[in-house]
């Protein structure tokens, strides 16, 4: 290490004093001018992981659903997935370090993790559309480049497209080409092939409406369009030629406000979706014949996904187990409706895809989604042989069951959630099932529920246990909770911190929204009151 270069390169992005931060869910997020530090600590950071696990490291530059004016950074591990616990706090330890104690800071992790400061190391960086975002990738090469690391900067992608380079960067080749192209024609081939088994065809079943909230989806998509557009034409909505990131439009806008994205004509029974910010998260939804808005959130994409993985195993006639991961924010009606209807096991983990898929791994096939619409389908090493052998072997419609599986297999990222994977992945069962939206919709009838949030003092307060589904501390909070619960019919309700923002988040969920509504607003009161509330009283009405 060459501590002289890292104290002068440090002082060019220099901390301000007395800012800390948390490596949290999503990595570190703020408001962009406070994270310049941040970003050049975390090219340092990156270095030494690449060090200690002789694999490449990525470093996405992104706040995802968040405002224009936020940012953030996350770590990418080898395998495509989130950073390991103990890096997490490495990382926060690293990034709140005062200038003075940086190097000590860096040299004890490196002797704690015992790296080899003499091993190469390789960084991918890749950074979403926020206009902040290019500078400060620049400052994580910044601290790539002092601790003597190589890198690639991919530029402009999207994130699961930057989990996907590391994955195949550290697969020597065998998941897919670590580039732009390898990504689209790896996604476009399978999903061609794929819609070719499609009986029905025409316009209804082959137009998408696209709202990519002004972010890197529109880019990308635009770019790969071509690649599928014999099996799908897309329309690009809130494409960033005007609009702002993420500001009433986008995946999370329209799951947390129940209704469209302004910029979108949406005509009766049409098919959209809308991505997020960083096209991680994607959600559909429709208007009915009477102008209703309908939903299809990562729940319903869920179940169709597995109820349609379920039916070709049958067909192929192979037993493998398969899975569904949820957290608590999934709608009670798919869970009942995929143990009880479609006979498929479903686990609930904690908030944050690292869980999910950490969960979704333990099956052969795991498919995990939250209620936001992240999420994707594990396919274990056993079963991709399995399904390929199949597909040579087997005789006509078994044959042609393993061959879309195959297919399916190389359409899902495998390294996270990715709405263009997932959307492709859905538009292809939709075709080959032959369902309208309003079919798929139909599986199930959500229970009306509601999300609030309430500020207090210190949301650590809250501790939960049993995946986040009861609150442990403050002392009578959950007894709190029960009690209103008993009220409501068909109800649910739970509270926990988040682990984005500075808030205690309420969920409830009851047979008429107006019971859900009435149930969250009394959660809510009860954390005011129990948890340190701060700031105005929660009010009814939403
Ligand atoms: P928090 O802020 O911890 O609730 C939110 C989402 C998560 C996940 C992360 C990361 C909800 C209720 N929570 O986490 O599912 O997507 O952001 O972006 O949607
Ligand atoms: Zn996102």
């Amino acid at each position: 290490m060459d501590l002289g270069a890292i104290t002068k390169y440090s002082a060019l992005h220099a901390k301000p004093n007395g800012l800390i931060l948390q490596y949290g869910t999503a990595g570190f997020r703020t408001k962009a001018e406070h994270l310049d530090h941040v970003m050049f600590r975390m090219g340092l950071l990156a270095v030494l992981r690449s060090k200690q696990t002789k694999s490449t490291i990525g470093v996405m530059v992104t706040a995802s659903h968040n405002p224009e004016e936020d940012n953030g950074v996350k770590l990418v591990d080898p395998l495509g997935e989130m950073l390991a616990p103990s890096w997490e706090e490495h990382a926060t330890c690293l990034a709140n370090a005062e200038e003075q104690d940086m190097q000590r800071v860096l040299i004890d992790i490196s002797e704690k993790e015992a790296v080899n400061l003499q091993q190469d190391a390789f960084v991918v960086i890749g950074r979403d559309t926020r206009p902040s975002s290019e500078k400060l990738s620049q400052s994580v090469i910044d601290g790539v480049t002092v601790l003597g690391g190589q890198f690639h900067d991919y530029g402009l992608l999207t994130t699961p497209q930057l989990h996907y380079m590391v994955y195949c960067r550290n697969t020597g080749g065998r998941y897919g080409k670590a580039t732009i192209e390898g990504y689209y024609q790896k996604l476009s081939k399978a999903f061609v092939e794929l819609t070719k088994q499609a009986s029905c065809s025409g316009d209804e079943y082959r137009s998408l409406k696209v709202d990519c909230a002004n972010g890197i989806g529109a880019l990308k998509l635009r770019e790969m369009e071509h690649y599928f557009s014999q099996g799908l034409s897309v329309q690009l909505f809130n494409d960033g030629s005007k609009g702002k990131l993420n500001h009433l439009c986008g995946a999370d806008f329209v799951k947390s406000h129940q209704k469209p994205p302004q910029g979108m004509e949406i005509k009766s029974n049409e098919r959209c979706c809308s991505f997020d910010g960083d096209a991680d998260r994607i959600v559909y939804y429709y208007h009915d014949a009477d102008g209703h808005f309908h939903l299809i959130d990562g729940d319903k994409i869920a179940t169709l996904i597995s109820s349609f993985l379920k039916e070709l195993l049958v067909e192929i006639g192979e037993s493998l187990n398969i899975g569904v991961v949820q957290t608590a924010y999934a709608n009670g009606s798919s869970t009942r409706y995929l143990e009880e209807v479609m006979k498929v096991p479903v686990y609930c983990t904690k908030t944050g895809v690292k869980h999910l898929h950490h969960k979704a791994q333990e099956f052969d096939i795991g498919v995990y989604f939250e209620a936001n619409g992240h999420g994707t389908a594990l396919f274990s090493t056993a079963v991709e042989m399995k399904i390929k052998q199949s597909a040579e072997q087997l005789e006509d419609k078994k044959r042609k069951a393993a061959k879309m599986l195959e297919n399916i297999i190389d359409l899902f990222n495998q390294a996270a959630g990715d709405a263009i994977s997932d959307m492709l992945v859905i538009e292809a069962i939709l075709a080959l099932k032959g369902l309208t939206v309003q079919q798929w919709d139909a599986l199930y009838t959500d229970l009306p529920n509601r999300q609030l949030k309430v500020q207090v003092a210190d949301r650590r307060v809250i501790t939960t246990t049993n995946a986040e589904r009861q609150a442990v501390t403050p002392p009578g909070l959950q007894e709190a909770i029960n009690d209103l619960v008993k009220k409501y019919k068909l109800s649910r309700a739970f509270v926990r911190p988040s682990g984005t923002e500075d808030v205690v988040r309420v969920y409830a969920e009851a047979d008429s929204q107006e019971s859900a509504d009435h149930l969250a607003h009394e959660v809510s009161l009860a954390v005011f009151q129990l948890a340190g509330g701060i700031g105005e009283r929660p009010q009814p009405g939403f």
